[in-house]
């Protein structure tokens, strides 16, 4: 750990560094042009980004269903969700480029492959259940990771959370809403609830990162107020609000070992299998070939949109200049 903050500079001791930290114990939002050490820049760069491209790779798996849902209302809603994480999105690359990184720069890094995005996007939606368990358990999970970072010491990241906070909520309603629906009608439709459980519910305990023993940056991270809480203190948490919601719905959480402890007053279950995990995370996942794929052709796709936009903005200023 020593040897990493030594690398990213949190063992400055100069001045600054220790009126920077004061200024963060005390509480305080740190602006995007006051003095910041680099690994503080560096980590929010690599932690916001992560966080705009999982919005924008999280597009697809729910994107495939839009034109299949069962309803016209059905559509209306989840189409409305999917365009809330496209602005997700671009909160969060503005955020980050108030860091000093263009989204340009962000976007080369999210086709390449050397930038990560949420493993769970790197599992495929078979079914329409699967909608409701995407806003369930993952916009359920992204909501317990989420409410935190309104808190989080960088003021544009802070303030972007604020507001997608909001919108998650009603993402996890409409995913909770679906599995009602599911659950409460024929058998057919509840097994297919019970099956996106089955699938959906170590991904989703995936979301929330490696177990604390396995964080290289949680430590540093939470000095510095970039992160609010341990991996393992919100997966907790998260099974403690979920598994009464699954049990509300009938289902069963696929966990033989799940059980209430009573002396920790939340509930002991299995870990998820940490080698999928980290597979998933070095590209070898069953979408991770798809979902970049499919980004990179919207990305060569929109060429020409984005070469009209820019002509037409060299144009405009070319005449504004003529004019003055
Ligand atoms: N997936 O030291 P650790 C959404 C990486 S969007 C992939 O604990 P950290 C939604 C980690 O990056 C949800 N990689 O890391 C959108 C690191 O590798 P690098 C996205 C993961 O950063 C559309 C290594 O593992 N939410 O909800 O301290 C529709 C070691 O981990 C993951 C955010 O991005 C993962 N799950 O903690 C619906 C929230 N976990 O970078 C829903 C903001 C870990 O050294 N991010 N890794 O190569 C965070 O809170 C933190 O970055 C994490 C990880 C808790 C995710």
């Amino acid at each position: 750990m020593y040897a990493q903050m030594v690398k990213s500079g949190a063992a400055d001791d100069s001045p600054e560094a220790r009126a920077f930290q004061a200024r963060i114990d005390a509480g305080e939002k740190i602006e995007p042009k006051d003095w910041m050490p680099e690994g503080y820049r560096k980590t929010l760069i690599r932690q916001i980004g992560q966080h705009a491209h999982s919005e924008i790779v999280g597009q697809l798996p729910e994107g495939n269903w839009i034109t299949r849902a069962p309803t016209l209302e059905r559509k209306a809603i989840l189409l409305a969700k999917v365009q809330d994480e496209a602005g997700h999105g671009l909160y969060l690359y503005c955020a980050a480029e108030t860091l000093g990184v263009s989204r340009d720069d962000l976007t080369r890094d999210l086709l390449s492959g050397k930038m990560k995005y949420s493993s769970i996007f790197n599992y495929p939606t078979l079914t329409w259940a699967d909608m409701g368990a995407v806003g369930w358990l993952v916009d359920g999970a992204a909501i317990m990771n989420q409410v935190p970072l309104q808190r989080t010491s960088y003021g544009p990241y802070s303030r972007a959370m604020i507001r997608i906070c909001k919108e998650e909520s009603f993402h996890q309603r409409q995913g909770y809403d679906i599995m009602m629906k599911m659950a409460g009608g024929t058998a057919e439709q509840k097994r297919m609830a019970q099956d996106a459980l089955d699938r959906f519910w170590y991904p989703s305990l995936m979301m929330f990162g490696p177990s604390d023993k396995d964080s290289v940056h949680s430590a540093q991270s939470m000095a510095w107020k970039i992160k609010m809480n341990t991996n393992d203190e919100l997966r907790q948490k998260f099974v403690d609000q979920t598994v009464p919601q699954a049990e509300y719905l009938g289902l069963t959480v696929p966990d033989p070992d799940l059980t209430w402890n009573e002396d920790k007053g939340g509930y002991d279950f299995s870990e998820p299998d940490w080698s999928e995990f980290f597979e998933v995370i070095k590209g070898n996942g069953p979408c991770n070939t798809e979902r970049l794929a499919a980004r990179n052709a919207a990305w060569d796709d929109g060429k020409w949109v984005r070469d009209g936009l820019l002509a037409h903005a060299q144009k405009r200023a070319a005449r504004k200049v003529a004019a003055e």
